[in-house]
């Protein structure tokens, strides 16, 4: 079986089918040359992969977690209670309750476990996506240039009136 990927960001998602969602992640990091890594690790179909990868990722370079979930979506939490590393997690909309059930179970942590919990969605998995950048950037200033220039571009597409 092929071993698990990391990189500096390493987003993983419970199901193959959160990728349309996740991969509004990788837009933000690609723009700013953060590099990534992708994998489905599924809290409650791969186990023992969610153990690995938890207790892994910070040893072999990742820096930042994205972890996307949607439904019962216990993965960011399960993954923040077990690796050291900052978890950035995405609520991915469900079929049944449209990810309100996604937002409720991933953003409602117990103290001492800290979860960063984005938007429900596409959006949220993007925002995901900058926040890793943002984080990395404290420690990398030619990154907070790029990150600088990122927004400055993206006030410049505001129009300033509707005619
Ligand atoms: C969660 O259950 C996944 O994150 C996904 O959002 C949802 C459905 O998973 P699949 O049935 O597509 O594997 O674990």
């Amino acid at each position: 079986m092929k071993s698990l990927p990391f990189e500096k960001v390493t987003i993983v998602m419970g199901s193959r089918s959160d990728w349309a969602t996740m991969a509004n992640a990788t837009k933000p990091l690609s723009e700013l040359e953060v590099p990534f890594a992708t994998a489905v690790v599924s809290a409650h179909r791969t186990p023992q992969r969610l153990v690995e990868f938890a207790n892994e990722a910070h040893k072999k370079g990742t820096q930042v977690i994205i972890a996307g979930a949607g439904g019962s979506a216990h993965l960011p939490g399960m993954i923040a209670a077990m690796s050291p590393l900052p978890v950035i997690a995405v609520p991915v909309e469900s079929r049944f309750m449209t990810g309100m059930d996604s937002l409720l179970s991933i953003v409602q942590m117990p103290k001492g476990v800290a979860v960063a919990t984005q938007a429900v969605g596409a959006s949220g998995a993007f925002n995901a996506g900058l926040m890793a950048a943002q984080m990395l950037s404290l420690a990398d200033s030619e990154l907070q240039q790029r990150l600088i220039a990122w927004r400055e571009r993206q006030s410049d597409q505001v129009p300033l009136s509707v005619e």
